[in-house]
């Protein structure tokens, strides 16, 4: 049963990138994410997925029994379903966050085989690379390079902070940067992608559903504030002499509290960066990072506009890093997912499964971004908390999200009976 092969994956990654908190340190290419990688690739030779990597080091496998190649079914007016989420975390992040919706599309795969079925269309389970931005900070980054949302110039340039480029840190991971760009050739394949992904909330809790299907992510984006002073001693200079960098981000930090709640967002400023970074010394330069989300596009842009002009008025520099706008997975896919999803749990009416919205970005807002057909189903989270150790999905939540992804793959590929033991046509 796939139970036993979702237990024994999830065991399996349980201490890649483990970290002493509990939580998990899993960047985009560092030996972590190769070992990822490989224990992603060995799964999907286990059941004789087909593995292509594209240009940006997205790992897609495909199950496809013919007639023809994939890319044959997709030119006859099959394209492909695509299935999968990430497998990097952010700092001291949770284990659900991306590894959920990757081990539960390889045991959909397990599940379609036991029932002796196979898709009508070609299936694949994807792990996109560098989804959180943890290391080179940029969400989504393979999905955006791969639909080019992010230019392979802006990508390649890109250093963490030891200073290592985005392409330094491929050449480690032995990978041409040369060959980072979109892949077309990989996204005309994938005519629907459905990510499962842990809820990072507590709506499931309070509704009492195992699963739901996604409706939208919130607009959002990432903002580099740049404050400079004048390093001096803490001790021997008198404060009217002092150009203290760290006031600028101090002011920073609270208007962004201050102005979301007055504008009805979501803004955080959660990486800071000082230097000299001395206990006793006057900060010379510090540069802090704002996230600010909302469900309205122009009070999110309203609340930047306002913490933008504060801080210009103390000199600093403000670079706008990344931005999604709003994004509405397609209705009629999530719909059609509802129904299946409420037939498979024997109710008769689709309002039983929760439509949710999110203010998380997802690589399947990218996609959907892109014009592929997406939607998303989130798991119950008891916590309702993510991006921290104590991010979780009860066990039985999680089979209960691999039936739910199974049956809308059932439903999304048509399936055709397996070949009979003897290899004839069923
Ligand atoms: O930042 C986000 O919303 C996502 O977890 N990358
Ligand atoms: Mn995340
Ligand atoms: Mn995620």
């Amino acid at each position: 049963m796939s139970s036993a092969a979702f237990d024994s994956m999830w065991s399996a990654l349980e201490q890649v990138g483990r970290v002493g908190s509990g939580g998990y340190r899993r960047f985009a290419w560092t030996p972590e994410d190769r070992t990822l990688r490989e224990w992603f690739a060995a799964e999907c030779a286990r059941r004789g997925l087909d593995l292509t990597v594209d240009r940006v080091g997205n790992q897609w496998a495909w199950w496809w029994d013919g007639p023809g190649t994939v890319d044959d079914a997709v030119a006859a007016g099959r394209p492909g379903v695509a299935i999968g989420s990430h497998l990097d975390s952010v700092p001291d992040g949770g284990a659900f966050d991306g590894p959920l919706g990757v081990v539960s599309a390889l045991a959909t795969v397990d599940r379609l085989r036991e029932a002796g079925v196979r898709p009508d269309v070609p299936l694949a389970v994807v792990n996109f690379v560098d989804e959180e931005g943890a290391r080179f900070g940029i969400a989504c980054a393979g999905s955006r390079v791969l639909t080019g949302q992010l230019t392979p110039e802006r990508a390649l340039a890109l250093r963490d902070v030891d200073g290592t480029t985005y392409a330094e840190a491929l050449r480690a991971a032995g990978r041409d940067p040369a060959e980072l760009g979109p892949d077309d050739e990989t996204l005309r394949r994938v005519g629907t992608f459905v990510e499962l992904h842990v809820e990072q909330g507590r709506a499931l809790v309070d509704l009492g559903a195992p699963v739901a299907v996604a409706s939208d992510i919130w607009p959002h984006g990432r903002w580099r504030f740049d404050f400079s002073g004048e390093a001096n001693h803490a001790g021997t200079t008198r404060l009217e002499d002092r150009r203290d960098a760290m006031l600028g981000y101090a002011d920073l930090v609270l208007g962004a509290r201050h102005v979301a709640t007055q504008r009805g967002c979501v803004a955080t400023v959660g990486k800071v960066a000082v230097t000299p970074g001395a206990v006793n010394a006057v900060p010379s330069h510090v540069t802090g990072w704002l996230d600010a989300r909302g469900p309205q596009e122009d009070h999110v842009r309203a609340l930047v506009d306002e913490l933008t002009g504060r801080a210009g008025e103390t000199g600093a520099q403000v670079v706008r890093e990344s931005w999604t706008p709003t994004t509405r997975f397609d209705a009629a896919l999530g719909d059609r997912l509802r129904q299946v999803l409420a037939r498979a749990g024997g109710a008769a009416e689709p309002l039983s499964v929760p439509v949710l919205g999110t203010g998380a970005g997802h690589d399947a807002g990218i996609l959907a971004t892109a014009g592929v057909p997406s939607a998303m189903l989130f798991v119950r989270n008891p916590t309702g908390v993510s991006h921290s150790p104590a991010e979780h999905a009860e066990r039985a939540d999680c089979h209960a999200g691999v039936e739910a992804l199974v049956a809308c793959v059932r439903d999304l590929t048509s399936l055709r009976a397996a070949p009979a033991a003897d290899g004839a046509d069923a």
